[in-house]
């Protein structure tokens, strides 16, 4: 565990992901090496107006083609720019892949607050995670745009409805720090019946937002706590470990509890009408073990992830599975997300 808290400096705030550094390190190449091409070009530019300036008694003289020179300055900035893009690709592989034994928290961004859900199925308005262990957010929005941003972690990406996105970070060192929504918006939205709406919290019965309520992207400010294993643990225990729950009842610790409710919508759904949990093939593929495998489909491979399970729930025919009829209806407008959710848990839980 690294304990040295790297202090904020000149232009970034306070470190405290494995990320950081090396995003740092890269922000501040680029700013100084503009800075001095900025210095060295405009330098020498004001030079030479005032050297070559109009004069009386001078003639200009027009110089010819200068090729090393030429050559010099194209090839120069292409190693700078394959040095910095290497630099940036690598960096951002290294932040979109998630460690395979990442703690998977689940973020719901709503207007105007942020929920994030644990693996034993409680809740919480902030972000806990242990220090020193890899956490991946799943982050999905049920309304607006939303953009989650933690800058002591160097990460941020964007919520949008009706898709998955994520992110994952490793804490270094325990700490706290702030979490915003960074979506940019103006003060005006579509109200729920269809009505130009301010965001701003009156006491008119059409407004969703009652007077005395924070409300706008800028409200949606959260706290993020990078804990020992021990205070996470006692926080995990105090927003309800539900597997002690079930054990308490002799029956296995589901993945999250969602995934129980996933199980009883499968059925009620009439999704096992073609779907089953045992390998055999009915209809539709089985889905034992459909997690995270490569599925081929008649749009190439795919990887079995929250999206590709998503969209296989409302659009059925934007990927058919090989060797399959596209038979299996649209299931969009009846089943809610949080309804897909529990499916998703459910299915993950088959693996
Ligand atoms: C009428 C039969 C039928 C019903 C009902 C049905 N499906 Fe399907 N499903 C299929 C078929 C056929 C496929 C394979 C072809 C395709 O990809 O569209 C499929 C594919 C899928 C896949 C992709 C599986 C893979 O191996 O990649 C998922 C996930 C899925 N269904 C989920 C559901 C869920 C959840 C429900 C209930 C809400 C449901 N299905 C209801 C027939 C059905
Ligand atoms: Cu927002």
């Amino acid at each position: 565990m690294n304990e040295s808290n790297a202090p904020a400096t000149f232009q970034l705030p306070e470190q405290m992901s494995t990320v950081a550094a090396d995003v740092d390190w890269l922000y501040y190449f680029i700013y100084w090496l503009s800075v001095v091409l900025f210095v060295a070009i405009v330098g020498a530019m004001i030079y030479w107006a005032i050297k070559y300036r109009e004069r009386k008694g001078h003639k200009a003289e027009p110089t010819g083609h200068n090729m090393p020179l030429e050559i010099a300055w194209t090839v120069a900035p292409v190693f700078i720019l394959v040095f910095l893009f290497h630099k940036g690709f690598h960096g951002y592989m290294d932040m979109a892949i998630a460690p395979a034994n990442a703690i998977e928290v689940r973020v719901n961004a709503k207007q105007w607050a942020w929920e994030f859900i644990y693996p034993n199925g409680g809740s919480s308005a902030e972000l806990h995670a242990p220090v020193g262990k890899p956490v991946k957010l799943i982050m999905g929005s049920g309304d607006v745009i939303h953009s989650f941003f933690a800058p002591a972690l160097r990460v941020k990406r964007d919520v949008v409805p009706g898709m998955y996105s994520s992110l994952w970070f490793q804490g270094t060192h325990v700490g706290r720090d702030d979490i915003f929504c960074a979506e940019y918006c103006g003060g005006r939205s579509k109200g729920p019946n269809g009505d130009e709406l301010s965001y701003e919290p009156s006491d008119d019965p059409r407004n969703p937002y009652p007077a005395g309520q924070a409300t706008g992207h800028w409200a949606m400010h959260s706290m993020l706590y990078v804990e020992t294993q021990d205070d996470y643990d006692k926080f995990i225990k105090s927003i309800g470990d539900k597997c002690e729950e079930y054990k308490s009842q002799g029956k296995v610790c589901p993945d999250s509890v969602a995934a129980e409710g996933g199980q009883k919508l499968a059925v009620s759904k009439g999704c096992m009408a073609c779907h089953t949990t045992t390998g055999v093939r009915l209809i539709g593929p089985s889905w034992k073990e459909l997690w995270g495998k490569p599925e081929s489909t008649d749009k190439g491979q795919v990887k079995v992830d929250e999206n590709y399970l998503r969209e296989s729930i409302l659009d059925p025919q934007a990927k058919v599975v090989t060797g399959f009829q596209p038979v299996m209806p649209t299931f969009r407008g009846q089943i809610a997300d949080q309804e897909i959710d529990e499916l998703i848990a459910y299915i993950k839980s088959l693996k």
